[in-house]
């Protein structure tokens, strides 16, 4: 099998930033964003999906806020995995977890179908959630919406007693992340190498 490594260097008016990645890592990560809470969950994220990790923000314009920061890490790290997966020959494409931090509990299904969808749920209002250090409930529901669209992944996520603490909520979410996306990443030896879609694609 070849090697699932890529690195995707993005550079915009905005932001510059670049990550490598290697879907077969050990969990290994070097993550340096201005946003400490969002190296936190990512830290949280590859060390669960046994991904090594790289990711530096070189410049942003959080002197703007965190917004088009958190976006666009969204963005580079969809187009790593994405083309680190290249055809995604021989993989298994679905994927769900579940992680619990307390009485919170999220559950992550993800499908690598070449659609890019997300949806959050949650059995109470996301948004009432407080932010903290400047990141909210709808940072992350950007976050994800920006990896799944570049990745070409339908995620949907339910989270279940949603907490007020927001550290709370973004742990397990991140944390069923990594573990979904490292299930549906996963090489089937059953598939001996073929693209998992009845059309014989996914692009
Ligand atoms: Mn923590």
């Amino acid at each position: 099998m070849a090697d699932r490594k890529a690195t995707i260097e993005r550079k915009s008016k905005e932001t510059q930033i670049k990550v490598t990645i290697n879907v077969d890592g050990t969990g290994k990560t070097k993550i340096k964003t201005p946003i400490g809470l969002l190296d936190h969950m990512l830290e949280l994220f590859a060390f669960h999906g046994h991904f090594d990790l790289d990711l530096k923000v070189v410049k942003a314009d959080t002197n703007i806020d965190i917004h088009h920061t958190n976006e666009d890490i969204g963005i580079v790290l969809g187009k790593a995995f994405k083309k680190a997966l290249d055809e995604k020959a021989g993989i298994r494409r679905f994927g769900w977890a579940y992680a619990p931090m307390e009485s919170t509990v999220s559950r992550f299904v993800i499908d690598l179908s070449g659609r890019g969808y997300f949806r959050l749920m949650a059995d109470k209002k996301a948004s009432a959630t407080k932010p903290q250090d400047g990141y909210a409930m709808s940072d992350l529901e950007h976050f994800l919406e920006s990896f799944a669209h570049n990745l070409g992944a339908t995620i949907n996520v339910h989270c279940f007693n949603l907490s007020d603490d927001l550290h709370t909520n973004l742990e397990t979410i991140f944390k069923s992340f990594g573990l979904a996306l490292d299930q549906a990443t996963q090489i089937d030896p059953r598939r001996k190498g073929t693209v998992p879609s009845t059309k014989g694609i996914i692009d």
